[in-house]
């Protein structure tokens, strides 16, 4: 039975400032072709959940917005005349990029995040912060047999795009990758999957809990970037060359992790921008920037397979791929946000809606 009212988590335009509430559930019978209801146990939270609250970015959202969108749930409703291999007890996945048109130039070469139609969860349309939410038979990820939903949550979107940052990267195994920001939540997920795709890890980020962890997960350096003074030097040199790891993955929230990134990454070397800090730029002299040859490239959520590979890797019986997370009720969002931007969270937080 699908009860008329349930509970999520809703923030008024631009304010901040999170309430939860209770509102009416979509029935069945009221969903539109392509649509699901999805009953969602967990959803991990992301820091750009933060950045949607606050109203940071150049980009509109929707009023009212109940945010999410790392949503690990139970189809219990599917729209009459959709065209779906999914069934009532499937156990799917809600990702940031909620629909896609699938028939424009984008969608057809499999960068479905840079459709012009695009509906993102927890940004256009409402998200995973809510016991029963609406979303699109289309872009459901559907979650391995036998993996814990609380685990497949924050492989949603954190696993998924540093997953996808890291295929960006034009490294392969045996190279050094930096990664800024690798004690939160995408940070974390990227060493791992750095270290299994055979990379040699350089993790940067602050404080003793997240050293800790970067170091369990088998990242070889570890530098501070609030104890160290000269962050460019102390990164070149860890490659034992000097010469700077072969690329970056910049998951940091914050531009302080972009501005150096080209200075110390390696000639010929790659910097892939992942974190989305308001308002930030990243600087290369011309200059040096042809005669290294340095890339800089975006990289976005990533696509359907990307996001089954991912779920694929975090699910292996090696446990290679492991999301660190403590689980919370939906009632602790305010206080995880208050964390999250205190940059007091080592890894995930997971909400438990039910
Ligand atoms: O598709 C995308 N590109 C995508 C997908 C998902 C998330 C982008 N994001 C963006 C988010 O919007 C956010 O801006 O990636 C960023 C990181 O998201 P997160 O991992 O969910 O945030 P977090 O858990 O708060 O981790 C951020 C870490 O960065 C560190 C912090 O200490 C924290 O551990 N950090 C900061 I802030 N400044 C740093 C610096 N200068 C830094 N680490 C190294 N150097
Ligand atoms: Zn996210």
């Amino acid at each position: 039975p699908i009860p008329k009212r349930a509970r999520g988590a809703f923030v008024k335009k631009g304010t901040g400032n999170v309430k939860i509430e209770e509102y009416d559930v979509v029935q069945p019978k009221d969903l539109k072709p392509g649509e699901a209801l999805v009953k969602v146990l967990y959803s991990g939270v992301c820091h750009t959940d933060l950045h949607a609250a606050k109203g940071d970015w150049p980009l509109e959202s929707k009023d009212n917005l109940c945010g999410g969108h790392e949503g690990a749930g139970i189809v219990v409703a599917i729209a009459e005349h959709s065209n779906t291999d999914l069934k009532i007890g499937d156990n799917v996945g809600i990702k940031w990029l909620a629909d896609a048109c699938m028939h424009c130039e984008f969608c057809r070469q499999g960068l479905e995040s840079l459709c012009p139609e695009s509906k993102l969860s927890g940004f256009t349309v409402d998200g995973s912060f809510q016991q029963y939410a609406v979303s699109y038979v289309n872009h459901l990820s559907r979650i391995p047999d036998g993996m814990r939903l609380d685990d497949a949550a924050p492989v949603l979107c954190a696993g998924v795009t540093v997953y996808k940052a890291l295929k960006q990267s034009n490294t392969r195994a045996g190279q050094w990758v930096c990664v800024p920001g690798a004690g939160g939540g995408l940070g974390h997920l990227c060493v791992q999957y750095a270290n299994l795709m055979g990379l040699r890890v350089i993790a940067v980020d602050t404080g003793d809990a997240k050293k800790q962890l970067c170091k369990d997960l088998g990242a070889e350096v570890w530098i501070d970037f609030k104890e160290e003074k000269d962050i460019v030097s102390a990164i070149k040199n860890a490659t034992g060359d000097g010469f700077g790891p072969h690329a970056s993955i910049v998951t940091s929230a914050s531009p302080s992790g972009y501005e150096q990134a080209l200075d110390y990454i390696r000639p010929g070397g790659t910097v892939v921008a992942v974190g989305l800090p308001a308002g930030a730029f990243v600087k290369s002299e011309v200059f040096f920037h042809v005669l290294k040859e340095r890339k800089l490239v975006g990289s976005y959520v990533g696509n359907r397979q990307d996001a089954h590979e991912a779920l694929e890797l975090a699910n292996l019986k090696t446990g290679k791929v492991k999301c660190h997370y403590v689980t919370k009720p939906l009632d602790d969002l305010p206080s995880i946000y208050e964390d999250m931007a205190a940059g007091r969270m080592a890894g995930r937080t997971v909400l438990k809606l039910f």
